[in-house]
């Protein structure tokens, strides 16, 4: 997989070179391309924003740099573009899933109070486009929104995570929470690990563990337990 990022702060996305990312470049799975937005203007002070048509407060991405950064980008081969943007459709792992088997995908990172829309509006007559938003609360930038949408996305690839299971125990990716984990010793603080984990009972530990995920879910996020299909015969109750 193929990931440019278009954005006025380049060194925002430094974070790409590390960890899980950067493990994944060094492995081949993925070819990470920062770009700075400031490299398609053409005047003195290397403009990117201005007033709002119609007034209000802020200002707004103008648009000939970001046409000229996507004629490039886009003359390079076909890419799946997503604009960071707060007004987007919220990014959740079924959207993750789906990015994971684009062969390239175009970050193009908002800032001030957004991009010209006629941008969104032209890039979307020659590529697939989604405006894509983190969740319910406003940043500075979209440049967290595309770090935060490339590690969710990366360690989705074939070949990243050497442990399938670990994929597929995880939170959200069977539409519930994470049951809780506990590790040695036993008791600690006067706090004991529940029994049936000491078990060796490997059923009743999948049943335990199963009935804490919908507690969990049930009492943080009922809007994921409405969504549930795993909620048959389960009852809701207090988790302790
Ligand atoms: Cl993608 N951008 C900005 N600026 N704020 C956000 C966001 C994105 N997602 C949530 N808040």
């Amino acid at each position: 997989m193929r990931i440019d990022v278009v954005t006025i702060f380049p060194e925002y996305l430094a974070p790409l070179e590390l960890s899980l990312a950067g493990r994944a470049r060094e492995k081949g799975l993925v070819d990470i391309r920062v770009h700075d937005l400031r490299g398609w203007t053409h005047d003195r002070h290397r403009t990117v924003d201005d007033t709002p048509y119609g007034g209000g407060a802020g200002m707004v991405m103008k648009p000939e740099p970001w046409g000229e950064a996507f004629d490039e980008l886009l003359a390079e081969g076909p890419a799946t573009v997503v604009f960071t943007t707060p007004s987007g459709r919220p990014f959740t792992q079924a959207v993750a899933r789906d990015l994971a088997t684009r062969e390239r995908i175009v970050f193009a990172c908002g800032r001030y109070e957004g991009i010209d829309q006629r941008v969104v509006d032209e890039v979307a007559t020659r590529a697939e486009v989604c405006e894509v938003s983190l969740g319910d609360y406003v940043l500075n930038g979209g440049e967290v929104a595309a770090l935060a949408i490339t590690e969710a996305v990366v360690r989705l690839l074939p070949g990243f995570m050497g442990n399938a299971a670990s994929l597929v125990e995880e939170s959200h990716e069977d539409g519930l929470l994470e049951y809780p984990v506990f590790t040695k010793p036993a008791s600690w603080r006067g706090h004991d690990v529940p029994p049936v984990l000491l078990s060796g009972d490997h059923a009743a530990i999948a049943a335990w563990r199963h009935d804490q995920a919908v507690r969990r879910t049930a009492q943080r996020r009922p809007d994921l337990v409405a969504a549930s299909t795993l909620m048959d015969d389960v009852e809701i109750g207090p988790a302790e």
